[in-house]
């Protein structure tokens, strides 16, 4: 097998996932399984642009990193990245900003680091290109000369055709994602909607899984990527994590915890989800003084400015339910705006009988999986699940909501408290196997492992 060479915006420090991010958190177990290489973003700003390349090589893999100028940051990573193809693809067109000159700069970011990165390929390398910020990487590459085996794997949604297409350079990205061999998606959904703008818009063809327009051939798949199950198990039910877990119990007098854990974004539905907490409080008065909603939403992308309103509104929201709720001795609602480490998330999870995960739209959704995966198998809580996430796709033994209905949400959070414990056992073994059958590791196996049998069908072909 050739080495494994992972791109993707930011690169994960390697010395323990301990911060925010699906990404980093799934492919630092990749690359410590494949001893590869890292290569992205530092993460520094800097004035002006050098072209060193900074080389780390810490338990094995490799990290090589570049920086960008304050205008890249800009206009690449929170202009055309962050304010144009993320809400875009996560539905929020009112949102996405259509500025050429963040998208100039996101082509030109894109061809530097390909340049960047072509003196460290060896001949037989697999380069595996992450997300929607390295959408033209691929193609980058190619035009750079490079021969290896290229895949690619979005971990936002792909939109329909009408919601893409608004995008004036739709074409464009979808020529340069025609550059990689592999293209790999969080859900079959995505897949059919990439699959429907190469067919009806760009004129292309289908056979099996791959697409061909634009005079080049792609393999089009699903892969929905999951999380190290049995570590996080582990860690979950680890004396330490007990042990904070009964302590922070006790802090709430044992009353019923519901847990929601985010990245502070619009996408994540979190107002939406205040509002359902507030409807079951005010539905249901049983509640009063025996439930506790803990959100934790660590800041993310602060500098974009519907991030700093919704920080805002978050703390107006969270602020109104406790002002009109509380009682002496009872805080309805805790809302932590910073990050806790892994293990705190996991013990966290763990005392909450309640995962309340209701994003508007997400690629697939990490916290759902991690809440289960964190329960005691002998007592397990209950998940209640956005439809929009892509884990619904693969998580149907959860209580499946729909994220904009506040009152239903609250009516299956009030089920959710009170189903017995045989439903929940049940229920938690169904989603406990998918998790175990669909693991990080697996995911990333089956990607490179069909990344490598692409050039063998080429042939065959
Ligand atoms: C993108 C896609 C897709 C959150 N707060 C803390 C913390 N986290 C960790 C969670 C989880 C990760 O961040 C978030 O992952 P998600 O999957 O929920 O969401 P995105 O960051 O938007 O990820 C998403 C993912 O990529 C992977 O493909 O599932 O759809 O949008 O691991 O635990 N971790 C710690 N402290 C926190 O306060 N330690």
């Amino acid at each position: 097998m050739g080495r494994l060479v992972a791109v993707s915006n930011r690169v994960g420090s390697l010395r323990g996932v301990t911060r925010a991010g699906g990404l980093a958190v799934a492919l630092t177990e990749a690359l410590q399984a494949r001893r590869g290489l890292w290569f992205g973003w530092s993460g520094n700003v800097v004035e002006s642009a050098a072209e060193h390349v900074e080389q780390q090589t810490i338990n094995g893999v490799t990290r090589a990193t570049v920086d960008l100028t304050t205008r890249e940051h800009d206009d690449y990573y929170n202009g055309f990245a962050n304010a144009c193809l993320w809400p875009l693809f996560h539905y929020r067109l009112d949102l996405a900003s259509f500025d050429r000159r963040f998208y100039d700069r996101y082509q030109r970011v894109n061809r530097r680091f390909a340049q960047a990165l072509i003196p460290l390929l060896r001949d037989d390398d697999l380069i595996w290109v992450h997300d929607y910020h390295l959408l033209p990487f691929g193609e980058m590459l190619r035009e750079a000369g490079c021969q290896q085996k290229l895949g690619f794997f979005l971990h936002i949604p792909f939109p329909v055709r009408e919601i893409f297409t608004t995008l004036p350079m739709h074409e464009c990205l979808v020529r340069a994602l025609m550059a990689y061999d592999l293209v790999g998606f969080q859900t079959e959904a995505d897949r059919q909607c990439f699959e429907d703008y190469v067919l009806r818009e760009a004129g292309g063809t289908r056979d099996g899984d791959r697409l061909s327009a634009y005079g080049r051939t792609v393999v089009a798949r699903a892969f929905p990527i999951g999380i190290d199950t049995e570590q996080f198990a582990a860690m979950a039910g680890s004396e330490e994590a007990r042990r904070d877990a009964k302590r922070l119990k006790a802090a709430i007098f044992n009353r019923v915890q519901i847990i929601g854990v985010d990245r502070l974004d619009y996408t994540k539905g979190m107002p939406e989800r205040f509002n359902a907490y507030e409807k079951l409080l005010e539905n249901y008065p049983d509640t009063h003084g025996q439930v506790s909603f803990l959100q934790i939403a660590p800041t993310s992308r602060g500098e974009v400015a519907e991030y700093i309103h919704l920080r805002q509104e978050l703390e107006t929201m969270a602020g109104h339910i406790n002002g009109r709720f509380a009682q002496l001795d009872w805080t309805p609602l805790r809302y932590i705006n910073r990050a806790i480490t892994r293990r705190q998330l996991a013990g966290l999870y763990r005392m909450s009988r309640i995962g309340l995960v209701t994003p508007l739209r997400d690629g697939m959704n990490l916290v759902a999986k991690e809440y289960v995966a964190a329960q005691d198998p002998n007592d397990p809580g209950v998940l209640v699940l956005s439809r929009f996430a892509g884990a619904a796709r693969q998580m149907p033994a959860a209580l499946i909501v729909n994220p904009y209905d506040a009152a239903g949400v609250a009516d299956t959070l009030q089920r959710a408290r009170h189903m017995d414990l045989g439903e929940r056992r049940e229920r938690h073994q169904e989603l406990m196997q998918g998790l175990r059958e669909n693991d990080v590791g697996q995911w990333a196996n089956t990607f490179l492992g069909m990344l490598e049998r692409v050039e063998l069908d080429a042939l065959a072909a």
